[in-house]
């Protein structure tokens, strides 16, 4: 199916029948989970690629979708996901973090609760499937099992992160891995990551009561676009991740001097735009220079004064560092900075480093791996064990529990672009699969 026809999918699919709040559903007497056997139960697949193709509009601009943290976009996003929660029988609040969570009961309450969910904030000029796949795939499952009247053991969480993009924020505020400092960095929208969630809802004063610790949380389930070609190229329809690369973003400013570039002869300069280029194809070359899957990024360039007739005085850039092995990161980081002692030496320049972000690599749990291959066979889905090159609140959240990630195939392995698609069908094989890994976690965890 391509985009066109996807789009013409309307919201219709997903103005459904309201069902009654799943949040009494152990009052109804929900029938527990040895009702229907869980070899039946299967996602409505068309409902929830509805519910996407709905969303494509919100935040959508014509150089992509603008859904960024704390922006028009993402506020468009929030409420729009907020619905589906309510359409969908779920009773979600906001938690002092700003993320939207929803809970299940489970039919005993004194288990830890299974969470499952991800993010709908998207990157500048991003795509429609970079989150909300996994955020409105989450509702589904939840809509799916209340339908089915199945009510698990567990208590079930779902939740939607607030800026997954801007450094997995959300789940970083539960997991208790940030600092004071971190809420006055400046985000992508321009407001504070304090201004941020209290304009999303949250309260930066009652942090502490999202603060989850080690245990609190029986198991995390993430579905998510693979963003990569890895599953396309192998033909396979599911990928059983493994693990999910650390990453650090650095943000370097590098101070020369402004002057006239007609008047300054080239051996009196201090031109902090040279420094930027040679420390941009020097930090590429340092990566590419050692065998492995390490990858580095310049993707941001400020220039000051950004004139045509001026010596650039300040160029402000960013570096996207990444492996699996948090030694990769900090080696590499140690060549960076000397890189900017020697270019600012040769340049008459100087390099300051600040750290934007810093995920730690973390390894998916063997047993919720288990579990997704297993639901993946018993759905006679082709799989795959593989890493992640992309971030994901996955990593953070594994600091509380167990945790696992289902990939889905990114069309030709684009994301982070308005070229990002993934089909309907794989989409859906993904939401079945985290129904299936979700009902066998539930079982096994007891
Ligand atoms: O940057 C990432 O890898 C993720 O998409 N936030
Ligand atoms: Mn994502
Ligand atoms: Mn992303």
């Amino acid at each position: 199916m391509d985009r066109r026809n996807f789009l013409q999918r309307s919201a219709a699919l997903a103005a459904l029948p309201l069902i009654p709040s799943l949040a009494n559903a152990g009052a109804r007497g929900a029938a527990k989970t040895s009702g229907l056997s869980s070899q039946t139960i299967t996602v409505n697949g068309d409902r929830l690629n509805g519910w996407l193709a709905a969303f494509d509009r919100i935040g959508r601009t014509p150089t992509g979708i603008n859904r960024v943290a704390y922006s028009e976009g993402d506020l468009a996003g929030r409420a729009f996901t907020l619905d589906l929660f309510k359409q969908s029988g779920l009773s979600p609040v906001i938690d002092a973090a700003g993320n939207i969570v929803a809970r299940v009961p489970g039919s005993n309450p004194a288990l830890k609760p299974i969470v499952i969910g991800s993010h709908v904030d998207s990157v500048t000029d991003g795509g429609n499937f970079d989150g909300p796949v996994g955020s409105f795939g989450a509702i589904e499952v939840a809509r799916t099992l209340a339908e089915r009247r199945m009510q698990l053991a567990h208590p079930l969480d779902v939740v939607v992160w607030q800026n997954e993009e801007g450094g997995t924020y959300g789940s970083r505020l539960w997991a208790g891995l940030y600092s004071e400092a971190d809420l006055d960095k400046v985000a992508r929208s321009g407001k504070t990551i304090r201004e941020g969630i209290g304009l999303i809802g949250g309260d930066v004063a009652k942090l502490a009561s999202v603060r989850r610790k080690e245990g609190d949380v029986a198991c995390y389930l993430e579905l998510h676009i693979e963003q990569g070609g890895l599953l396309e190229k192998a033909s396979k329809k599911i990928g059983v991740v493994q693990g999910i690369v650390g990453l650090r973003w650095f943000e370097i400013t590098i101070t020369g001097f402004s002057n006239h570039a007609g008047a300054t002869p080239m051996d009196q300069r201090q031109d902090a735009m040279l420094a930027a280029a040679r420390f941009t194809v020097a930090v590429n070359d340092a990566i590419r220079r050692v065998p492995g899957r390490q990858v580095a990024t310049v993707g941001r360039v400020n220039v000051t004064p950004n004139t045509t007739n001026v010596i650039p005085g300040q160029v402000v850039l960013t570096v996207d560092l990444r492996d699996i092995e948090q030694a990769t990161i900090e080696r590499f980081t140690q060549q960076f900075e000397q890189l900017g002692r020697e270019i600012g030496e040769a340049t008459g320049t100087q390099f300051k480093f600040a750290r934007l972000t810093d995920s730690k690599p973390a390894l998916a749990d063997p047993r919720v791996m288990d579990w997704v291959q297993q639901s993946a066979d018993t759905l006679k889905f082709t799989h795959q064990r593989m890493p992640s090159g992309a971030g994901h609140d996955a990593q953070e959240m594994s600091h509380l529990g167990p945790m696992g990630m289902i990939f889905v195939p990114s069309v030709g392995g684009i994301s982070h672009s308005p070229r990002e698609f993934s089909h309907a069908a794989d989409i859906t094989n993904g939401a079945n699969v985290l129904l299936h890994a979700v009902i066998a976690a539930d079982k096994s965890l007891r």
